[in-house]
């Protein structure tokens, strides 16, 4: 007699759509939900030069099968097209990362930095209400909330800790803090903040200060530039592995709670610390002859010093960070040295 033959029920994947999948934390993000299985959508935008190096490695060409790394042109700005990109991929997470991200910069254009990263959270969130009320499905969000918006409070921060922003985009990302808490409150979406202080890799950003040191000890070394040109040195802030920190955006998503979380190493050192130690992993003398200051990178309203209170996130996600601030520094410099070929090990 011929056996009846079982159907295996087909496991589905996971579906996530990521704002800012270009930048430093989409790339890592993406790698991250990619082993968990996860079939992963990014929003890019239109640029006249390629704009993806971080994720070239990931990409898959539209003619392969099965792709589970899609890309689709978007702008948080465009409310249209991302309500369209809800709709389409129907996420079980979504995950917003895109914003002007550069604190100095939105002092120059606070207007669009309040439609980005401010508005622009809003948008989705309304997206993600309407396709949860017509659908019925549930699409859980993470907002990329950030320790700028603790301004001028007093260090260390944690989750019970008021604002006090110092700049257009800290000011923004209150905006979007407040707007995640309400569509929870109010409408009982699965929304959570990560409240992340500063982190790094060797994906960062080349104005952002690690980065712009790292790269800048690199090009001395090389007899390409003679000095760096920086701001204020006495700033402290909490510089933590990027890597690391996506893991604890997606164990946020997975708890049975929608809830806010501080994540940091909970140390705070000085961009001088980091100037010190970065020229000495270089095995350059005298640091202060290869630093020049230059107004220009001041800040009309600076955030002193941040320093992370991550408790909450250790004891309900079991997140600690693994890399702190030597070890960092240590390896943005000797990627940077290796870019530059002038690494000695
Ligand atoms: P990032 O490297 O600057 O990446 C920002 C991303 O946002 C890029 O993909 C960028 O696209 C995209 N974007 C900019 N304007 C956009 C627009 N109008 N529409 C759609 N996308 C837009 O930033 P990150 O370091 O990865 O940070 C990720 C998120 O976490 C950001 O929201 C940031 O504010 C927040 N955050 C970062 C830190 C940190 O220390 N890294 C700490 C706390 C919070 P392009 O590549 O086309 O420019
Ligand atoms: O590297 P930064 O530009 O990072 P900042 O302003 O802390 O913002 C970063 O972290 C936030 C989390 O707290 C994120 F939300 C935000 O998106 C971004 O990722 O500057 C760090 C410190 C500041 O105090 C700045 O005044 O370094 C000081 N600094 C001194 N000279 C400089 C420079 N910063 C930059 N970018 N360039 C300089 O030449």
């Amino acid at each position: 007699m011929q056996q009846e033959k079982k159907s295996v029920p087909e496991l589905k994947h996971k579906i996530a759509l990521l704002t800012g999948v270009t930048g430093q934390d989409g790339s890592y993000l993406s790698e991250f939900l990619l082993k968990k299985g996860y079939e992963v959508h990014g929003v890019i935008r239109r640029a006249s030069v390629f704009n993806t190096a971080r994720i070239d490695h990931l990409f898959q060409d539209p003619h392969e099968e099965n792709k589970r790394f899609i890309l689709h042109y978007g702008d948080l700005a465009d409310a249209n097209t991302v309500r369209k990109l809800v709709y389409q991929v129907q996420p079980d997470e979504v995950y917003n990362l895109g914003a002007q991200s550069h604190v100095r910069v939105s002092f120059d254009i606070p207007e669009y930095t309040a439609n980005i990263t401010g508005v622009g959270t809003l948008r989705i969130l309304e997206a993600i209400k309407d396709f949860q009320e017509h659908t019925g499905k549930l699409a859980k969000f993470y907002q990329a909330s950030s320790s700028e918006m603790f301004g001028s409070s007093p260090p260390p921060q944690n989750e019970l800790t008021s604002f006090r922003p110092r700049s257009p985009y800290g000011i923004a990302k209150a905006f979007s803090y407040y707007t995640t808490v309400n569509y929870r409150e109010a409408y009982g979406l699965f929304a959570c903040n990560g409240i992340l202080f500063n982190h790094e890799s060797e994906r960062r950003g080349e104005t952002f200060v690690t980065r712009k040191i790292a790269r800048g000890v690199a090009r001395i070394k090389a007899g390409l530039d003679k000095k760096i040109y920086l701001g204020n040195l006495d700033a402290r802030r909490d510089w933590g592995y990027a890597p690391e920190y996506v893991e604890a955006m997606w164990l946020m998503l997975q708890q049975r709670e929608p809830e806010d979380y501080v994540i940091g190493t909970g140390e705070s050192h000085s961009v001088r610390e980091l100037v010190e130690l970065a020229f000495s992993r270089a095995s350059i003398r005298a640091w202060q002859d290869y630093i020049g200051i230059d107004p220009r990178y001041y800040r009309p309203a600076e955030v002193e010093h941040l320093i992370a209170d991550p408790s909450k996130a250790r004891v309900k996600l079991g997140w600690t960070p693994k890399t702190k601030f030597h070890e960092l520094v240590e390896r943005m410099v000797d990627a940077s040295l290796k870019e530059y070929n002038v690494y000695e090990a």
